[in-house]
């Protein structure tokens, strides 16, 4: 299967949004494609090089059954860094009699290659951002999720408007930073402005903790769901794939 850039949830909201008279948004590409009843979305794994993206669509292509999903397409160099991206298409199950397909795409995380960064991240329905938790990685991790505000936000895309949600990988090594100092890195939290939303949200993952909260100086702010992970032993992967395409599902609602 020929990889393809194009998101079809993206497409759909379009065209639901679209005045059908002009037809204009609706392309040639069927996003809900009513013959074959699919869904299809594009997800995209960002972050620092050998954080552990690659790793990930590894585990998933893995362990799901060969009927479920189509090849792992992998563009990568000699040794085994992703040099353009992964892809890798994925059956999750059907909502109202339609099979929902997910495009899983991997950016290559190595800093000079942007402008492929770039265009895998075009028309794209939902994030998962790989943080690598070594404490060494933390400038790296920074860096790119920098760099993925960065480039959404050169297609006017918001990504605090996007499913969208990060992975602390690699939580089996000794030099693992805390999850707290990671949450308070690359996690704080965006401000929710809408007062109708300042409502505390528990995190249905981590008891206790809450995605929207208000911080003590009085502001509300929002965060993305996160998990730790170990993706060389699969620990977290299906946790994070399941959160994402529910919010991007539930974004298509
Ligand atoms: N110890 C440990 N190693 C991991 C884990 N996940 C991935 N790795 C290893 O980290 C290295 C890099 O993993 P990749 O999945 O290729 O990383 P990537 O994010 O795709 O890297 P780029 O393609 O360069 O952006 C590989 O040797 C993996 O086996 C983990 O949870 N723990
Ligand atoms: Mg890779």
């Amino acid at each position: 299967m020929a990889p393809r850039l194009m998101s079809i949830c993206s497409v759909a909201r379009m065209t639901k949004s679209t005045n059908s008279s002009t037809g204009e948004e609706e392309l040639d590409v069927s996003m809900i494609n009513y013959a074959s009843r699919e869904i299809n979305c594009k997800i995209v794994y960002y972050g620092p090089g050998l954080g552990g993206k690659t790793t990930n669509l590894e585990h998933v292509y893995g362990k799901v059954k060969p009927e479920t999903r189509g090849k792992l397409i992998s563009l990568a160099t000699e040794t085994e860094r992703t040099l353009f991206f992964d892809f890798l298409p994925v059956d999750l199950g059907t909502i109202r009699g339609f099979k929902t397909r997910f495009h899983l795409y991997t950016v290559p995380g190595q800093v000079y290659y942007n402008a492929s960064r770039k265009l895998i991240l075009k028309n794209v329905d939902g994030i998962v951002f790989v943080g690598d938790s070594q404490a060494e990685r933390m400038e790296a991790n920074l860096e790119s999720m920098q760099n993925l505000y960065d480039n959404m936000t050169e297609y006017g895309y918001d990504l605090t408007q996007m499913p969208f949600v990060i992975q602390y990988n690699k939580r089996d090594l000794a030099n693992a930073s805390p999850i707290e100092d990671l949450q308070a890195a690359l996690n704080p939290g965006w401000e929710v402005e809408d007062a109708s939303k300042h409502r505390v949200q528990p995190d249905p993952y981590h008891a206790g903790q809450n995605l929207v909260e208000q911080l003590p100086g009085g502001e509300w702010v929002e965060r993305a769901p996160y998990f730790e992970a170990i993706a060389v032993n699969g620990d977290g992967v299906f946790d994070t794939l399941k959160a994402v395409s529910k919010l991007v599902l539930k974004a298509l609602a």
